[in-house]
């Protein structure tokens, strides 16, 4: 029986991972953090398989701790600050997780004796490339593309990726980085735009809510769902060479787009009026506004298009996603219906 250990299994990735790699047969440890987590009693009951080791990706010693425990055959690093805006208002902090985090994990394999057996997967983002005026991927951003990232949470993720790429070629080390694009799913945290507009067009229907407040809506995003990627993680520790490789759709949406498509799930159009901050979204039919823009949520710089080209992934891991955009909107607003529904 393999044995892996997944950092972040609280979070959307972890959770579609330590799934698939049960039902694979694996023994499943996962990292939590905190002494008092909430995610805790919520993972236990959810992933009754997975052994839970409580460690902290900027607490080195406790990951040599969670390596000597768990024997892993692979390591999979999905623990990050992972929200773009919070980055901004947190950037050491994220430096210190999403980059930094990287070297105490990759330094406790060797200290634990790994180095030559673990394999392990590094989760790389399509926030390293970022602005469109340094590289326009006129045919999707492959892995080979000039990375220019935006944001704190974009950088720590480049410093996170070359350390992953320089332990790979200093120490000849099975690491693959998957440089993924959007990939969202009723998994999702609230506070990213799709679960955020899923769950509000599910409280708007039910009478929970009555307006959805939004920054930026012209941005552009490769939106997959997330139980297809976490397979993609998985067939990349399965080569006998590591890689770094791109998963993505390859189709681009903005978020007007998908505040569109999430609203005609419960049967309503969406028409646009105004500009820019004075923008609102209106029922066509009853006239009353239920998309707003609030500048709080824009962010001081921006990733205005995101387009990903999985041609490698295709060819070398024989990987494609299966959920398309119009299916993936339609799984969270109906998710969220049903959850919302629950509470009533
Ligand atoms: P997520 O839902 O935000 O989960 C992040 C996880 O990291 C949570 O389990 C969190 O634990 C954990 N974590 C945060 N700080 C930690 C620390 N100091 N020590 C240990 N664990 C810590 O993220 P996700 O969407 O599943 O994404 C998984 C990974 O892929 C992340 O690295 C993300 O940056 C990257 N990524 C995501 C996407 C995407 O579209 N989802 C695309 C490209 C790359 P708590 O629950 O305790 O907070
Ligand atoms: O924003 C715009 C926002 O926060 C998407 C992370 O998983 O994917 C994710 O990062 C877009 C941005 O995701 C709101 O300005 C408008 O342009 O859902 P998001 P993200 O920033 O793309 C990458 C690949 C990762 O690696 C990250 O870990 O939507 N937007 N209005 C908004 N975004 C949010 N969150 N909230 C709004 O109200």
């Amino acid at each position: 029986m393999k044995s892996a250990l997944i950092t972040g299994i609280t979070g959307q990735d972890g959770g579609h991972l330590a799934k698939l790699l049960h039902e694979k047969g694996y023994d499943v440890y996962g990292i939590i953090r905190g002494q008092h987590n909430p995610k805790r009693l919520i993972t236990e009951v959810e992933f009754p398989y997975v052994k839970l080791i409580e460690a902290d990706l900027t607490d080195q010693s406790s990951l040599i701790r969670a390596m000597n425990t768990a024997k892993p055959d692979e390591v999979y690093n999905l623990a990050a600050v992972s929200h773009v805006g919070y980055s901004f208002k947190n950037p050491q902090l994220t430096s210190d997780v999403t980059g930094k985090g990287v070297l105490n994990i990759l330094e406790a394999i060797r200290l634990s004796g790994g180095e030559k057996t673990v394999r392990f997967y590094q989760a790389s983002t399509s926030e390293m490339y970022g602005g469109l005026e340094y590289n326009r991927p006129e045919n999707g951003y492959t892995e080979d593309a000039v990375f220019h990232p935006r944001s704190p949470y974009g950088v720590a993720k480049l410093y996170a990726h070359w350390i992953a790429l320089n332990y790979r070629e200093s120490y000849d080390m099975h690491i693959s980085c998957g440089i993924l694009f959007n990939h969202e799913g009723p998994r999702r945290g609230i506070e990213f735009v799709t679960r955020k507009v899923s769950n509000a067009v599910a409280r708007i229907e039910l009478g929970k809510q009555e307006v959805l407040e939004l920054g930026n809506m012209d941005a552009k995003r490769d939106w997959g769902y997330a139980g297809d990627y976490v397979e993609g993680m998985w067939r990349m520790l399965q080569q006998d060479k590591p890689g770094d490789y791109v998963l993505a759709t390859g189709e681009t949406h903005s978020v007007r787009e998908f505040v569109e498509l999430a609203f005609k799930e419960i049967d309503i159009t969406i028409e646009w009026r105004g500009e820019a901050e004075r923008e609102e979204g209106v029922d066509a039919d009853s006239g009353k506004v239920l998309v707003k823009i609030n500048p709080e949520f824009y962010r001081p710089a921006e990733v205005d298009l995101l387009l990903g080209n999985p041609s490698k992934a295709e060819k070398k891991l024989g990987w494609s996603r299966k959920v398309d955009f119009s299916d993936l909107v339609k799984m969270m607003v109906q998710h969220d219906l049903e959850l919302e529904k629950s509470k009533l």
